[in-house]
């Protein structure tokens, strides 16, 4: 039986600024709304894929519209076939290489290509991808806290279900971030799991320093200690210390994996599934995580991170901090500390009163 691929008709590439639960901060910055471009990718069978990619500012915005209207010149008419399409685009950007918006705007295109796919066969992409409906550990995910003034939200977390939380530190000096530790293991309890994220703030031997003073409060993990770019800089805070690295939220398409494997960066690693290029690369990044005995965990875009860490071999947690849970029609929940993927494609369908709301 010949099968007949549907086709893409066409995408259609919204920005705007959705509000979050609370501003993101971070040792590195702070970032108030969470800056969108929505992606529906139109189909010769009527059905939409729709994906979701964040910006991290609102400067980069109107050029990823710009790129994602020049790349849908190029899928227009072909077949909705995510994997010949990131064939295609490897071929087509070898020579300029895909970091960046480029590589940001191709994992939209290829989210929102896998959510029609799943809609039109009327499947979850778990399914689709031979997985079942896995409940993901997640945890919840905050930026630097007050200890006094967000305890509370931790506790409040912790009554939804949350038995894992991750804050973030740096900013200011190991005492500060001593105090903020204390302050959350006191609200979430001994037997929840606290992971730490200093957002490539530290030096070598201050990230050193600084995960052996928090060693003795069961920490889960200590997130890009050193600039994410750095390798070596990882590898020697990990030889030095006891709390397992984590990182990877910014590492470009599978190739990246294979880098930092071989640097042997990490004891963990996070995949950013905007980064990582979108479920396709996601699922490359995975299989290499697997042959190096790396746990996975998400970063960001709980939604379609949900599915890849279903049928991801050494999943570990799911990140739960919901950039576009304003803007989607059914935000999504906790149950039990986990997050299960639902469908039909990724589950992802808009509130076009809340995206007219925050649209630019
Ligand atoms: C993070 C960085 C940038 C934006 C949102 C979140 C952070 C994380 O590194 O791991 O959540
Ligand atoms: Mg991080």
């Amino acid at each position: 039986m010949s099968h007949v691929p549907s086709l893409i008709t066409g995408v259609q590439a919204r920005a705007l600024c959705a509000p979050l639960a609370q501003p993101i901060r971070t040792a590195a910055g702070t970032i108030p709304t969470a800056p969108l471009v929505l992606l529906d990718v139109h189909t010769d069978r009527g059905v939409t894929g729709h994906a979701y990619i964040f910006g991290y500012t609102p400067v980069t915005l109107e050029p990823l519209v710009t790129l994602i209207g020049k790349l849908t010149e190029l899928v227009v008419g072909k077949p909705l076939e995510p994997v010949e399409r990131m064939r295609e685009f490897d071929g087509t950007f070898r020579l300029l290489g895909r970091q960046g918006l480029l590589g940001m705007a191709i994992s939209g295109l290829d989210m929102a290509f896998w959510d029609a796919l799943g809609k039109i066969a009327e499947l979850p992409v778990y399914a689709l991808l031979g997985g079942t409906q896995r409940p993901l550990p997640a945890y919840d995910s905050y930026g630097i806290i007050d200890p006094k003034q967000d305890i509370g939200l931790l506790e409040k977390s912790r009554d939804r279900g949350f038995k894992a939380f991750k804050i973030k530190l740096g900013g200011g000096d190991l005492q500060a971030d001593i105090d903020r530790v204390v302050a959350v293991r006191q609200a979430i309890g001994d037997d929840a799991r606290l992971m730490v994220d200093y957002n490539q703030t530290l030096s070598v031997p201050e990230a050193v320093r600084r995960s052996r003073a928090l060693t003795e409060f069961d920490i889960e993990w200590v997130e890009e200690p050193v600039p994410a770019e750095d390798f070596s800089g990882h590898a020697a805070v990990r030889a030095a210390t006891e709390i397992p690295v984590q990182t990877g939220e910014n590492w470009w398409f599978p190739e990246d994996v294979a880098r930092a494997i071989q640097a042997g960066v990490s004891d963990l690693a996070m995949l950013d599934i905007m980064k990582i290029g979108g479920i396709t690369g996601w699922l490359r990044a995975a299989g290499q995580a697997e042959g190096a005995s790396l746990p996975v965990s998400s970063h960001l875009f709980v939604e379609a991170s949900a599915h890849a860490l279903a049928v991801t071999p050494t999943a570990h947690f799911l990140e739960f901090l919901d950039i576009a849970g304003a803007v989607v029609a059914e935000p999504t929940e906790i149950a039990n500390g986990a997050v299960a993927p639902k469908g039909p494609g990724l589950g992802i369908a808009w509130d076009e009163a809340a995206v007219s709301r925050y649209a630019l």
